[in-house]
């Protein structure tokens, strides 16, 4: 017999997910709180954050993103470490493994999405679009609206 709070538990996962589904969902991946960070006109490396919510009972890495070559050169998934008293940010070309039901949050002083080699500054209220590959998920494509950023810039330069 299967104990009745289980199936509670069963109805209630179903609920959750089919509420879920009037949002921005793709297949599975939710990504929010989307944006670039602007930059001075001749910037040549510019910042994106977001949430990554992996929606599926199986662990989901983000192996790469990919941008068009009229915005940047590549894009690159970093993180930052503390060297000392020192900010450095690191290349993560392990990619990041999202476990079940998870989250990866890519924002200001931790993970970020750094476009190298931008062929232009990012200017407030323009967009542009970004690709993200994963190991066991089909790719998804996002639109980041580029924001001023107004807590002053934390983000250190390589
Ligand atoms: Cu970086």
């Amino acid at each position: 017999m299967v104990p009745f709070l289980s199936r509670i538990a069963v109805a209630a996962t179903l609920l959750l997910v089919s509420s879920h589904s009037v949002f921005a969902h793709t297949q599975g991946m939710h990504i929010s709180n989307v944006y670039a960070r602007a930059t001075f006109p001749m910037a040549a490396t510019g910042a994106v954050y977001l949430s990554l919510m992996n929606h599926h009972n199986e662990a989901v890495t983000l192996v790469a993103i990919d941008v068009a070559s009229s915005v940047a050169q590549e894009a690159q998934i970093h993180t930052t470490v503390m060297d000392g008293d020192v900010m450095r940010m690191r290349e993560v070309a392990e990619g990041v493994k999202i476990g079940p039901h998870g989250t990866a949050l890519f924002a200001p002083g931790g993970m970020h999405v750094m476009l190298m080699g931008l062929t232009k500054g990012l200017n407030d209220g323009e967009s542009f679009e970004l690709t993200l590959t994963f190991d066991n998920h089909d790719p998804v494509t996002i639109t980041v609206p580029v924001k001023k950023d107004n807590q002053g810039s934390t983000h250190h330069h390589h």
